[in-house]
């Protein structure tokens, strides 16, 4: 029985050495000390032996045990400590190493006009509202003053969805809901995505944005447009801007105007910016039709109003001097990032 002791010693020692896991040596602990182990198995056995013989044999056993026990516990410590260092160098973390740069995109040029826009109207009194982009046809046709048949919606086409429902193309259905809803004094402007069935070119696109404005109350008049409208110009081109109105036709305002500011660049000689004409187009105005006023049961005795509508993509093309309105449509942030 000593012998097989000793053998079992020379053995386990042999295998706890070769042992590469924790795993590996809870297998060798369950092997020698387990209930039904080598060294269990021996000892149960001692009772087999003589008085005189088991003395010795005890000893050597509980020696045999004791060893295995300090063994399994060194070498556990041995894996353990193993393990840290390992997983100590895989999780290496250089400090030094450069930082990810995080790409910022840019504020959109259409998008940098248009809050400029809208200051200055915010500074002017005006509400900013805005309304749906796929319309009803009343709203954006019938009710201001452009009945089926109209000429008007032949140079305004646009996407249907039904024969009654449409892809707005112009945010003035979003006055006369306001109109609607809101009794005079109103001052507001609709900035917003706008549609029209063109194909794509430099200068056309499906959609565009428009920025329309509207002010309604008690004795409103056309000062008050040429006024407001020629203050805004001066914000937005400089207190030197020179300002013209011409004669235009809308079917929904009546006296209609189209406002020019003379070419900042030949101041009125006529040049490559203004095509020779000296004057840039700006926006269309003119005083709400009493129709469209009585459409949305603002009796236009008492009540007068004016309107403007101006195209948000030229006015950005001019200012930065883009050539080709695709470029607002494309996302390229190498375009984006020079405004
Ligand atoms: C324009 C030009 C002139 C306009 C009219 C209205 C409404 F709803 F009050 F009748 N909203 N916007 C208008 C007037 C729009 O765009 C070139």
């Amino acid at each position: 029985m000593k012998q097989a002791l000793e053998a079992i010693r020379a053995r386990a020692a042999g295998e706890l050495a070769a042992a590469e896991t924790q795993q590996a040596l809870e297998g060798l602990r369950v092997k020698y000390l387990g209930k039904k182990g080598e060294v269990t198995a021996i000892l149960k056995q001692m009772g087999k032996l003589s008085p005189e013989e088991r003395p010795a044999v005890g000893q050597v056993a509980n020696e045999v045990r004791a060893f295995l026990e300090a063994e399994l516990e060194k070498r556990a410590a041995e894996l353990k400590a193993r393990e840290l260092e390992r997983q100590l160098a895989a999780e290496t973390l250089d400090v030094t190493l450069p930082g990810k740069r995080r790409v910022l995109g840019h504020e959109h040029p259409l998008s940098v006009v248009l809050n400029e826009l809208k200051e200055i109207f915010i500074g002017m009194g005006f509400e900013i509202v805005e309304g749906p982009e796929v319309e009803l046809d009343y709203y954006n046709f019938e009710a201001l003053n452009i009945p089926k048949n109209h000429p008007a919606r032949d140079t305004q086409d646009t996407f249907y969805i039904t024969d009654n429902i449409l892809l707005r193309t112009q945010t003035s259905g979003v006055q006369v809901r306001t109109m609607e809803k809101k009794k005079p004094p109103i001052r507001v402007i609709s900035p917003g995505r706008v549609y029209r069935s063109d194909a794509v070119d430099a200068t056309h696109s499906p959609l565009f944005h428009q920025i329309e404005g509207l002010v309604v109350d008690r004795g409103v008049t056309f000062a008050d447009l040429k006024g407001t409208l020629e203050v805004f110009v001066k914000q937005l081109y400089g207190e030197d801007s020179v300002v013209r109105f011409r004669p235009h036709h809308f079917p929904f305002t009546e006296p209609s105007a189209e406002l020019d500011v003379q070419c900042f660049h030949c101041h009125g000689e006529g040049c490559r910016l203004c095509k020779g004409e000296g004057w840039i187009e700006i926006l269309g105005c003119g005083m709400v039709h009493p129709k469209v006023l009585e459409n949305c049961d603002i009796d236009p005795e008492i009540y007068s109003g004016f309107a403007f509508g101006i195209g948000l993509e030229r006015l950005v093309m001019r200012r930065y001097n883009i050539d080709d309105l695709r470029l607002f449509y494309e996302n390229d942030v190498r375009f984006l990032k020079q405004f």
